[in-house]
């Protein structure tokens, strides 16, 4: 088999990116380890920046998004009993985020691909990235009982944190920043009407808790947890009575509870991995790097890799430029440490980190610089400017 673009992972970022392509006429195929509906289970991410929402109007799977997609002005921040809110529009002159599920948005780019009749190989295993330095790459896997060689012009490493594409990076050539947190986010996902039309970060000293949403009549909600916590711990009416007592007062008299759909557990990590390419291996998104979700910027970040490396690649099939392909990491991880730095504060900001060991300071000290570096912020309009620009998304970078 062959092809110009071999993509390691069928999550949202390599799907957009196959989608992009292949709307320039260059060839993909997608090796994905996992069954599609497994990765449609996944539920996820739920804001978009405005650089996302462009990318896939451009990759023309936008009508379910633009039809069903929330647009938010804005959200609010609690800190106890203080409400600030964060007016995206008026602070950024104009700028605002969509609120439209990655569930969602994997399912578009998936059936765009199938309909399209563009290849996609679940339940792939065994998968390997070979002869990254030479001029045709190739990745071997299996499925079905059957084994397959793709050779490829470029690889595109879109295969998550536990993938293989990463690794497949000599050690000694790839550097990992990381910053394990000590707690969890439990998210429940339910049939209710959100409690408020736009999202609320509540700072408590319970500990942090998100109400979000997917829709006018589902919701989205997470509660900071310690790491030692599973769900079988959290019975959904557990859920509901601690959810109350982290929202504000007002708010939570019109909490509407009901079964959840979903619960699951997510450790907060910040990681990144320098360089985000080798030879003619490129990581995209998760592969390379994870924030916290606590300033919606995860599949925000892989977006914008997606946009950088399917800009270098068209323009390498476009106008023969082989040599842009070096530009790749240097333009991608300067969005990505911004990225990473502002989901790293607003988790320092709003969680309570109780006596763990933050920076370096004990627990008492941490929290009150914490507190007054939120508060400074939330004062003024210049401070509040600052988070809403960087929650709508800093701008895309050009190529040389
Ligand atoms: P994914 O989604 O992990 O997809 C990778 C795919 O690769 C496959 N794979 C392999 N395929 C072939 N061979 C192998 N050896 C393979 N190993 C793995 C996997 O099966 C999978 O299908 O990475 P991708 O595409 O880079 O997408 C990244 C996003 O999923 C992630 O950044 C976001 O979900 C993060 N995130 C959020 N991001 C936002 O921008 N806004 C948000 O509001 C937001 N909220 C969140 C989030 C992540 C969360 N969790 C659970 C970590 C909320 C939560 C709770
Ligand atoms: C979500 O709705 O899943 C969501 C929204 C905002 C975040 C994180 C997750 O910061």
């Amino acid at each position: 088999m062959k092809t110009k673009i071999a993509i390691i992972g069928g999550g949202p970022s390599g799907l957009l990116l196959g989608q992009l392509l292949s709307k320039q006429g260059i060839s993909n195929v997608i090796v994905e380890r996992v069954a599609g509906d497994y990765v449609l289970g996944r539920i996820r991410a739920g804001i978009l920046e405005q650089g996302f929402v462009d990318l896939v109007r451009e990759a023309g799977v936008a009508t379910n998004m633009d039809a069903a997609g929330g647009v938010h002005d804005g959200f609010e921040i609690s800190v106890g009993d203080r409400r600030v809110r964060i007016d995206l529009k008026a602070l950024t002159g104009g700028k605002t985020v969509m609120c439209y599920g990655q569930l969602e948005i994997t399912k578009d780019l998936m059936d765009a691909r199938s309909a399209s009749g563009l290849e996609t190989y679940y339940e792939s295993s065994q998968v390997s990235l070979h002869d990254l330095k030479a001029d045709s790459p190739f990745v071997l896997f299996e499925q079905g009982g059957e084994q397959f060689r793709l050779e490829c012009d470029y690889i595109a490493g879109c295969d998550g944190f536990h993938g293989v594409s990463r690794k497949t990076i000599p050690l000694e050539l790839r550097t990992e920043h990381e910053r394990v947190y000590p707690f969890g986010w439990l998210g429940l996902l339910s049939d209710t009407p959100p409690v408020s039309h736009e999202l609320i970060y509540c700072k408590t000293e319970r500990g942090f808790a998100l109400a979000s949403m997917r829709s006018e009549t589902r919701s989205r909600y997470y509660l900071q947890v310690p790491l030692t916590d599973t769900v079988e711990d959290w019975s959904d009416e557990a859920f509901w009575d601690e959810l109350k007592k982290r929202l504000p007062e007002d708010i939570a008299l019109n909490l509407v509870t009901g079964p959840s759909i979903e619960k699951s557990i997510a450790p907060l990590r910040s990681f990144i991995c320098e360089p985000m390419q080798y030879g003619n291996l490129f990581l995209v998104g998760d592969a390379a790097h994870i924030v916290p979700p606590t300033g919606a910027k995860g599949l925000n970040l892989a977006a914008s890799d997606v946009s950088t490396l399917y800009k270098i690649l068209t323009r390498v099939y476009k106008q023969g430029d082989k040599a842009c392909i070096h530009q790749y990491s240097e333009i991608a991880l300067r969005r990505v440490w911004n990225g990473e730095r502002f989901s790293w504060w607003m988790s320092n900001m709003l969680h309570n980190f109780g006596e763990t060991n933050a920076g370096g300071l004990d627990g008492d000290t941490f929290m009150r610089f914490m507190e007054s570096e939120l508060n400074y912020y939330l004062s003024s309009e210049y401070g509040r400017g600052i988070i809403a620009e960087q929650y709508v998304g800093l701008p895309y970078e050009k190529l040389t």
